[in-house]
């Protein structure tokens, strides 16, 4: 494929943004070759800056649940944009966005919108803490809360769990207060509890990782999780950011019928906009600023255009429940078409599949954890993503990552994307 119009972009890019990309996982460095500069998209399809089309199976890290330019996020937002983009001052469609996510996902009693996943996830922790008073919060190894500095911390080395800053810029006094568990392992965490009883202000856990390949929570680890938090006191966060509106109408909490005290949320809810949020028990989010002392803000939160978007999006899912019955066979089909060639072609490989999330792990280990997700053979992966893109099929340029399915990808991409998987897998025996 011609991608000179990409590269010749993503050179200019790099004299002017670190690293050529606004955000790392775009820069292709963990597959190798050079991203694609993403010109126009709709549906199921991608078109680069060269005009070479591939079936999108990243849907912009998963808000594009509907496809590119659904037609009735568009209109919204367009409408929104004559009234202005933004007042700084409250506006209906907050409050109509608050009512029906309160309606859709069972634990969220209140909601208060900001502007990324992000900031969800570190607004609430800090709620946490002002609500218990504590300082600690556990976290757990391969799941992803976003860059705040509380979770950029890597596991500490010996038996003290306490983490060690993962990022230059993040402080050890940060670092002390956040203790890290491997994910699947509820006696880890039980003993955690108990070296650091009282201390604890809250857990915060993917409800499915999708930020080490997807992988969901084994029979019984959500559910002793609430029952520690319960004994303990500890306040049980579920950053559904990814797997919010995405598994079910209600989110992972739905689909697998454990209830957190806070929930945060992004992607789908923005419906392609900037658009985070928090939300849970009554008696917790009242402790917010301006109801109660714990501050947090935001000049664009809530801001007309983007829940716009978001509520045309939550609309839809919530009129339309069987687009994740619908979601859910579009991924069965892809999963049983490359578990097919894998045992065509004598490839041990696992794949992780809930939902409309799944992975292909370059691994012959069942993949329940970050140590057993880092078993993967990533140069593997490296020629598997390049070969499927000259395919014409776009997945996530990290093997640590999980797919999205949208609604737009029907049987004619079934098919384009189950022999791509074919020929690329075939070329790596
Ligand atoms: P944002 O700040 O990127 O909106 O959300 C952070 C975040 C929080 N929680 C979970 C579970 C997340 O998956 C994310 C962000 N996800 C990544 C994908 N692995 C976004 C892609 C990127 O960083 O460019």
């Amino acid at each position: 494929m011609n991608r000179k119009i990409s590269l010749d972009l993503f050179e200019r890019a790099k004299g002017y943004i670190p690293g050529g990309v606004n955000s790392p996982v775009r820069a292709f460095k963990a597959v190798g070759g050079n991203p694609l500069f993403i010109k126009t998209a709709k549906g199921a399809y991608l078109y680069d800056e060269d005009g070479n089309g591939y079936i999108d199976m990243i849907n912009s890290w998963g808000p594009m649940i509907l496809g590119h330019a659904f037609e009735a996020v568009e209109e919204a937002v367009i409408k929104a944009v004559k009234d202005s983009p933004s007042f700084g001052a409250p506006g209906r469609r907050e409050v109509e966005i608050a009512e029906l996510i309160v309606d859709m996902v069972p634990s969220i009693e209140k909601v208060r919108m900001v502007n990324s996943g992000t900031e969800a996830t570190m607004s609430a922790i800090r709620v946490a803490r002002g609500f218990t008073g504590r300082q600690k919060f556990i976290k757990f190894e391969g799941c992803y809360h976003g860059h705040g500095d509380a979770f950029l911390i890597a596991a500490g080395s010996g038996a003290v769990t306490m983490g060690t800053p993962d990022s230059p810029g993040v402080t050890p006094g940060t670092a002390q207060d956040t203790l890290l568990a491997p994910f699947n392992n509820l006696e880890f965490v039980r003993q955690l509890l108990e070296e650091n009883r009282d201390q604890v202000a809250a857990i915060i856990i993917e409800p499915v990782g999708g930020n080490m390949g997807c992988v969901p929570p084994e029979s019984g680890f959500l559910e002793g999780l609430r029952s520690l938090c319960d004994e303990h006191g500890v306040v049980l966060i579920f950053d559904e950011v990814m797997t919010g509106f995405r598994l079910a109408r209600g989110g992972a909490q739905e689909r697998l019928g454990v209830t957190p005290d806070l929930t945060t949320l992004g992607k789908i809810i923005g419906g392609g906009f900037p658009v985070g949020a928090y939300g849970g028990k009554k008696e917790i989010m009242d402790f917010v600023s301006p109801a109660g002392p714990v501050y947090q803000a935001g000049t664009l939160s809530g801001n007309p255009v983007a829940m716009a978007a978001g509520l045309e999006m939550l609309r839809h899912l919530d009129d339309n429940p069987g687009v994740y019955s619908q979601i859910e066979k579009t991924t069965t089909k892809i999963v049983d078409g490359i578990k097919q060639s894998l045992n065509k072609h004598g490839l041990k490989y696992t794949i992780n599949h809930i939902g409309s999330m799944y992975s292909l792990f370059f691994s012959d280990q069942k993949v329940t954890d970050f140590e057993t997700a880092k078993t993967c053979d990533t140069a593997k992966f490296g020629k598997y993503f390049n070969s499927m893109l000259e395919q014409g099929v776009y997945l996530a340029p990290s093997q640590f990552e999980s797919l999205f399915i949208s609604t737009a990808i029907l049987q004619q991409e079934i098919d384009q994307i189950v022999e791509a998987n074919d020929v690329a897998l075939g070329g790596l025996v």
